[in-house]
């Protein structure tokens, strides 16, 4: 009898062992049907079976858990041990972050992956220091301009009530003579609803997020530049994997990165067609808002290389070698 009870013991802690498993939370401002969020789901599945369910990972999705402003300040203390941020939201806080969110400096994909990897050691190097480190980074779609209103030049967008999701996009409408409105994307549709904005710039998936082609006709298609979001971890949290399941995020993390980078590209143009679909018209930027719009671009790198010193200048030698 005692034998058997022992023997019973010794099972449940054998189970017991096999299954000690490590359960992160990750939160990210986006909604399931964000190209994002369905990478990230595969990515999830992926550290299960690669880390032999060592780890779980558990997605907050929608800004649930946190809004996106507060979501790197949650890894960075350990409250969520890896997020999903959008890189150029804290321009403010160190110029690396705001270098893939200015207009007209890497404008299609091929580019903007080139960009990345100028911009990237400057932004492990960052990460670093606020204790995290940089899992991987996906492009969203190029960016262009919703208005209903006719764009024929940049003076056409005076007065426009311009939704912001980052200091570069209100600075773009400063100099514009537009009225910035910070909103995120988890309250964007409520913002059109309600008229709080008639404008944004952004990519035609956040278009088809937001249902935005029921409040806005027109997405001028001016591929201004592709912004990134990043999976960010906890430094303390990944330290304290074993090895064998810390290689299991590595792994799962690159195949994320290079996954997403061509979904981002291949339902672009299925987002543009559901905005299609839904009444929205696509509409080629004339040559004079082109080129008022690449004068703003300009001004803003040449604002962005005073401000981000000699690291600064070396991300766009290396981007434009
Ligand atoms: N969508 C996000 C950021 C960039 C994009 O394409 C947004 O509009 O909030």
């Amino acid at each position: 009898m005692l034998k058997k009870l022992a023997l019973l013991a010794t099972g449940a802690l054998l189970a017991a062992g096999a299954q000690a498993q490590t359960k992160w939370d990750l939160p990210s401002a986006y909604p399931p049907s964000n190209f994002h969020v369905e990478n990230l789901n595969q990515f999830i599945k992926d550290v299960g079976s690669l880390s032999n369910g060592k780890l779980a990972i558990t997605l907050h999705n929608n800004a649930s858990l946190y809004k996106a402003p507060e979501i790197k300040r949650a890894v960075q203390g350990n409250q969520a041990q890896i997020g999903e941020i959008l890189l150029t939201n804290f321009a403010n806080e160190a110029p690396v972050y705001a270098l893939d969110g200015l207009p007209f400096l890497a404008t299609g994909y091929e580019a903007s992956f080139k960009l990345y990897q100028a911009q990237k050691p400057f932004l492990e190097k960052k990460l670093e220091s606020q204790g995290m480190m940089l899992l991987y980074a996906v492009a969203w779609p190029p960016q262009g301009i919703f208005a209903n209103k006719d764009l024929k030049t940049v003076a056409d967008m005076k007065g426009l009530k311009w939704r912001a999701y980052s200091p570069v996009t209100a600075r773009i409408a400063e100099l514009v003579g537009a009225q910035p409105v910070t909103v995120q994307q988890a309250e964007l549709a409520q913002a059109m609803a309600t008229g709080v904005i008639d404008s944004y710039m952004s990519s035609a998936s956040t278009g088809y997020d937001t249902k935005t082609y029921e409040y806005i006709k027109k997405f001028y298609d001016t591929q201004a530049w592709l912004p990134k979001n990043a999976i960010i971890v906890n430094k303390r949290a990944f330290d304290a994997l074993d090895k064998p399941t810390q290689q299991a995020l590595l792994k799962a993390g690159a195949q994320a990165e290079e996954r997403g980078w061509k979904l981002s590209e291949e339902k672009n143009k299925w987002y543009q067609q559901e905005l299609t679909k839904n009444g929205m018209a696509i509409v080629p930027p004339s040559d004079e808002l082109k080129a008022g719009l690449q004068k703003v671009g300009q001004q803003m790198i040449a604002e962005w290389v005073k401000s981000a010193g000699a690291d600064g200048q070396a991300m766009i030698d290396a981007y434009k070698k």
